[in-house]
């Protein structure tokens, strides 16, 4: 796309460089812990050994004792005022602190209140807990049982483990669909618990005014308008009413989804500020963030694919265990308990589809947050992308011109998917072909066939996903009741500089950027004149925050269409002051002018001096614009992506040799923050494909609890991406844009585990769970007496 603004203006379509980074580059930013108060006590939590104990006492004496410790607080402390527990955002209840029992390694079971943040970590390592262990469930399936321990005995009605079902689409027709199949072919899928590793940890500092009766919250959210009222609803009997809650989200050094659920040290924070009147510092640290907070995924799926003998596929089946730790805490829009799974149906025109999962609660910490995935979309992604490859190879068919048979036509959309879903736009065959010219698909095939015959191992896999982003349509998407528009509201000064702010929270995407330029490219503003503010409820307006890459459907979509009421106005002013009919006027980035003679023009800058100056009789002055918007639907960005990957016979090792990733996000913004967005979100799906997962032993011990054993891939294992675009614009979004901050993240994983299989294929392999770690491929390659 050719930019329409210069460069000077910056608008859509210019890698303007962040506006944010020269803070970021020179140490200048301001995180949560940043934040120093005066009199600011600090807080630390000490947390269960055991999964699952009844609390017979807690000690504080020692505690107490310590010079600079002033307060130990329990769950019996917030029970006196209701504050034990909280409601999570599936309308489950999590606990804050424990009164009687808890139900995970690493839960909180106290917070000790210091003058240090070293004298409240001695404290916290004084305070002595008495447990008596209880017996442990860590398997969703063995918690199903009948025999199984009822884990929460709080709910007094709760007879088993079993959280809810939901089920999507046409039974019937599916059953019958994979009656008439020719060929069927169903596979057991484990999506394990992997958990957000963003560079700054959880916190917050909690402050509260006893004159103004005000409380002020600096903390690590992507929702902080969200949290205010959820703060004012659970708060609310003990005085603290909405407009007397600030949240300000900071600088955020990564969210990932694994900062918009309410950490129960936040509201413990809260809670000691309000009683202690002072302000109150709590920060994780780094153990506690990968022990504690929510995790992802934790997905046991059992797919089936349906089809004929000539490739077309008919029919989709799947059924899911879900983990959800002890409470379900996930991050998912209130109606749909299992996110926007049912997009499974992923980029290929079937006929029926039907999908079922059943939540299930273990002794682990709540899990269900997204890991840079809108709503369980990877899981989706990985299943029909893992059941599309298995088919391929089950029939004999190259996996690409699979695809191509079975993608939903360009002309197709708006496409109606058998579960329910309205695809905006797509050229699934376009991007897939990009991918494959990219790449050398052909010449790769033959390398790889020669190399066989040698007994080398190398795959090549393939993903072509479909993503679903932009929550949403209030009529169907909301967070405990709070529709999911998002809003943008731009005020425009007499010299014409502008400020702008948003109801997101960017947390390293470059909104401060990004927004800027969808307003220079409205309004001809240059982008250096226009400031953006994010994340401070006090002045910014409504919004429901960022995550499920909804920032450009949605408040981006607002920030076009504030512009354009602004832009509508100027007009206005412009007739009255160059003495021109409005209908007289035409537009180009920055002016107005009267058709014809290009020389009869107001600049905006001139048009919103006059604003405030010289505005015609009758009309309010000033020159600014707020837009709630309420996007027609979903966006759907999509990619092809082909890995190829290189297995050493001796290890087992998988190395990704190539990995090129074309990817449609519609009409872009910044290509260049578009480019870096895929380059982390592959980085973030390389890293579940081979080395992250959180485990549990029978006890409910977490075996990955620091990343001695929760790997990362750093730079050394991270491959040269490969990237491309095509550009298929929405039709609904005002700016054509679709999202793409997650994409990456979301379709990376299957192209790398489809690459491994197509390695292995002809040695008996048809699947693997990620992460594809050496051992497991070792000992496939050794059963198959490919090594010794
Ligand atoms: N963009 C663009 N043109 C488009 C689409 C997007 O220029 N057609 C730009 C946007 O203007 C924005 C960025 O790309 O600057 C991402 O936009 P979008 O896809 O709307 O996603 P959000 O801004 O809502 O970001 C959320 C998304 C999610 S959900 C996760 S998780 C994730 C991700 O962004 N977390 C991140 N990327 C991240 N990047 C960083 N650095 N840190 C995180 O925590
Ligand atoms: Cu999906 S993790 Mo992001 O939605 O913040």
């Amino acid at each position: 796309m050719t930019p329409k603004t210069p460069a000077e203006i910056g608008g859509m379509g210019h890698s303007v460089k962040r506006k944010e980074d020269p803070r970021f580059i020179r140490g200048q930013g301001t995180y949560v812990d940043d934040i120093v108060l005066p009199d600011m006590l600090y807080l630390d939590i000490v947390r269960s050994p055991y999964a699952h104990a009844t609390i017979k006492s807690i000690d504080t004496s020692k505690a107490l004792a310590i010079p600079g410790v002033l307060a130990v607080i329990t769950g019996k402390d917030l029970a006196q005022y209701n504050l034990h527990w909280m409601p999570t955002l599936m309308s489950d209840t999590q606990m804050v602190l424990p009164v009687d029992k808890v139900m995970y390694q690493a839960q909180e079971v106290a917070a000790v209140l210091a003058t240090e943040r070293y004298i409240a970590a001695d404290g916290a390592d004084a305070v002595e807990v008495d447990y008596d262990p209880l017996p442990v469930v860590v398997d969703p399936k063995k918690a199903l049982l009948p025999d199984a321990p009822v884990l929460r005995t709080d709910k007094p009605d709760k007879k088993d483990n079993h959280i809810w079902h939901w089920e999507w689409g046409d039974r019937a027709a599916t059953d019958q669909a994979f009656k008439e199949a020719e060929v069927t072919v169903k596979e057991d899928i484990y999506i394990p618990r992997i958990h957000v590793s963003s560079i700054e940890t959880c916190g917050c500092v909690a402050s509260f005014d006893k004159v103004k009766g005000k409380l002020t919250v600096w903390m690590t959210t992507q929702a902080p308008h969200a949290i205010r009222t959820v703060f004012a609803l659970v708060a609310g009997h003990v005085g603290l009413a909405e407009h007397k809650i600030q949240i300000i989200s900071p600088d955020i050094g990564g969210g990932f989804g694994g900062k918009v659920p309410v950490y129960p040290g936040y509201v413990i924070a809260v809670a000691a500020s309000v009683l202690t009147g002072k302000p109150v510092k709590w920060i994780e640290d780094r153990m506690e963030n990968i022990q504690a907070d929510s995790f992802a995924r934790d997905y046991h799926i059992t797919a089936e694919l349906a089809g004929k003998k000539d490739g077309q596929l008919t029919a989709l089946r799947i059924k899911t265990i879900a983990d959800h730790g002890y409470t379900d805490a996930a991050a998912n829009p209130s109606k749909f308990p299992a996110g926007l799974f049912h997009i499974c149906t992923g980029s290929y025109d079937l006929k029926a589809a039907h999908v079922e999962v059943d939540g299930v609660y273990t002794n682990k910490p709540p899990g269900g947050i997204a890991y840079r995935c809108s709503f369980r979309v990877t899981e989706a992604v990985h299943a029909i992308e893992r059941m599309a490859d298995l088919m391929a190879h089950e029939i004999g068919m190259d996996p690409a011109e699979f695809r191509i048979k079975n993608f939903i036509k360009p002309e197709q959309f708006p496409y109606k998917s058998a579960l329910g879903w309205e695809y905006d736009s797509g050229d699934y065959a376009g991007a897939l072909h990009k991918a494959m010219e990219k790449i050398g698909y052909a010449e790769l095939k033959k390398e790889q066939a020669e190399k066989r015959k040698r007994g080398e191992l190398m795959g090549i896999g393939i993903s072509s996903f479909t993503e679903i982003v932009g929550a949403g349509p209030s009529k169907h998407f909301d967070i405990l009741g709070l529709k999911m528009f998002d809003s943008a509201e731009i005020r425009i000064h007499p010299t014409g500089k502008a400020i702008a702010r948003f109801g997101t929270k960017s947390q390293g995407q470059g909104h401060e950027t990004t927004y800027a330029q969808i307003i220079a490219e409205e309004l001809g503003i240059p982008v250096d004149d226009i400031a953006v503010e994010e994340g401070d409820t006090d002045t910014a307006p409504y919004g429901l925050g960022t995550y499920a890459s909804r920032s450009t459907p949605t408040a981006g979509a607002a920030g076009a269409v504030a512009a354009r009421k602004i832009r509508d106005k100027a007009k206005k002013i412009a007739a009255y002051l160059l003495e021109a009919h409005e209908d007289d006027l035409e537009w180009e980035p920055g002016k107005f002018f009267v058709k014809g003679s290009p020389d009869r023009a107001k600049t905006i800058q001139e048009i919103s001096l006059a604003a405030y100056t010289n505005h015609p009789q009758g009309m309010e002055a000033g020159l600014e614009a707020v837009s709630y918007y309420d996007p027609p639907n979903l966006t759907y960005p999509f990619g092809s992506y082909i890995c190829v990957v290189d297995i050493d016979k001796g290890t087992g090792e998988v190395k990704v040799r190539r990995f090129v990733a074309v990817d449609d996000c519609g009409n872009i913004i910044n290509p260049m923050i578009v480019e870096g967005q895929i380059h982390g979100g592959l980085t973030m799906g390389l890293g579940p494909s081979l080395y992250e997962e959180i485990q549990y032993d029978e006890s409910g011990n977490i075996l990955q609890g620091s990343f001695m054993n929760y790997l990362l891939p750093t730079a050394v294992e991270t491959p040269n991406w490969e990237t491309d675009k095509t550009c298929t614009p929405s039709p609904h979004h005002p700016l054509g844009a679709k999202g793409v901050g997650e994409s990456a993240t979301v379709g990376a994983p299957a192209a790398i585990v489809n690459a491994v299989v197509d390695a292995l294929w002809h040695l008996g392999v048809r699947h693997i769970d990620i992460p594809i770690t050496p051992p497991k491929v070792w000992k496939l390659l050794r059963e198959n007496g490919v090594t010794e």
